[in-house]
This record gives structure tokens, C-alpha cells and sequence, in this order.
């Protein structure tokens, strides 16, 4: 079954492929999307619905790091927290400072499209915490930074692929795919 992604984020799009190994995952481009929504489920709908038809299922994934030291930033707003990604991190972490809480989850909505149905989604956490400093080459974003809950204490930077095993992303695409499956053999 082909399932269309609309994303800009190359990362995202290999995860995708690695964790969906039942589905032909496929990457949609739609330029650029205004992402005017105060939620992640807002926003994965946003994108969900901007490549609505360009496929026989179409997704839209939005995601991000909340951090309780931080009132909940970046959240929504991850990809727009500074203009790289280091820094990006390197402005968690000075924020953060030593003192407050560096208990965080990466969150992940994906909101799936199909004919004229009202999208329908799912959502993936993982909790964790905030390293001292970044640590590992693998992934992107703010993996360097970012050590789950449930691993041996390396941050999803240095587990390359391992991520997969405990990923927001994971998560919400494991009840996607679930959803998906039925919804191919009703
Ligand atoms: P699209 O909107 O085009 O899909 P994007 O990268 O802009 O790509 P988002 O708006 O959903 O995606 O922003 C998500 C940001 O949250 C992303 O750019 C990273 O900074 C961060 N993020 C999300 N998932 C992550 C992960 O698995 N590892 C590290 N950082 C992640
Ligand atoms: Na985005």
C-alpha cells in the first residue's frame, strides 16, 4: 500500500521508510506550508490535508521537544527555535542552565488523509531527559541533546537506528499503521 508523506524534513521521511517496512512510503512535496496551528495535531493536519488526493493515503506528521524546565518550549515550535540546529540545542541548553527540571518527550502527531474523510490521527511520545551537553553524530534535530527513558543512558544521537525502537515517531506510526491495515481490508 502507497503512502504518501508530506514533509520537507528528509529525516523524518527515512524514519518513515524504516519503521513502515509494510507500506511503500513516498515523500510528498507541497512547498511551503504555513503552519498556523497552536497544536501539534493542528499542524499535522495542516500538512495532512495540503497534499489531500496526491496519494491513496496521505500524512502528515508534526513533532518536537518538550521540555518541563522550559514551560513546555520548543514544542510546536522546534523547527523554528533558532536558525540551525545547533543552535537550536545550543539555546535548550543555555535556557535550561543547571537548574531546572531537564525532564522532556519528544511528541509526534500523525494525521492521515484518505478520499474525503475527515483526518484521523495518532500520537507517539517518548519521555526522557535533557543531556549536560550534546553527545552523538546520528539522527538530527535535537537527538544529540535528548536521552529516552528505557535505553542505557545514550542520547538518541548516538543510538542511530536503536532510536527507532523507542521513538515518538515510532509510536505514532505504529497506530497509524495499525489503523491503516484495517481501513485496507474493510
Ligand atoms: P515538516 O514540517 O516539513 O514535516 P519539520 O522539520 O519542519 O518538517 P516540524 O515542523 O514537525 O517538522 O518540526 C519538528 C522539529 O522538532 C524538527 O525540525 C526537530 O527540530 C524536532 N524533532 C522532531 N522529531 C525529532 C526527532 O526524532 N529527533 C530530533 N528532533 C526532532
Ligand atoms: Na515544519
Amino acid at each position: 500500500m502507497r503512502v504518501g508523506l508530506v514533509t520537507s524534513n528528509s529525516h523524518k521521511l527515512a524514519e518513515a521508510r524504516r519503521i513502515l517496512t509494510d507500506f511503500e512510503v513516498v515523500g510528498i512535496d507541497v512547498g511551503e506550508v504555513a503552519e498556523t496551528g497552536s497544536t501539534f495535531e493542528e499542524n499535522a493536519i495542516i500538512k495532512a490535508e495540503a497534499g489531500r488526493g496526491r496519494a491513496p493515503i496521505v500524512i502528515g506528521e508534526d513533532s518536537g521537544l518538550v521540555v518541563d524546565g522550559l514551560d513546555g518550549a520548543p514544542g510546536i515550535y522546534s523547527a523554528r527555535y533558532g536558525p540551525t540546529d545547533a543552535e537550536r540545542i545550543a539555546r535548550v541548553l543555555q535556557e535550561l542552565g543547571s537548574t531546572r527540571s531537564r525532564r522532556a518527550r519528544f511528541v509526534a502527531v500523525v494525521c492521515a488523509v484518505v478520499d474525503e474523510d475527515p483526518p484521523r490521527c495518532f500520537e507517539g511520545v517518548v519521555e526522557g531527559a535533557i543531556a549536560l551537553e550534546p553527545r552523538g553524530e546520528q539522527g538530527f534535530g535535537y537527538d544529540p541533546i535528548f536521552i529516552p527513558l528505557g535505553g542505557d543512558g545514550r542520547t538518541f544521537a548516538e543510538l542511530g537506528e536503536w532510536k527507532d525502537a523507542l521513538s515518538h515517531r515510532r509510536r505514532a506510526l505504529v497506530g497509524f499503521a495499525d489503523w491503516a491495515r484495517a481501513f485496507a481490508d474493510r
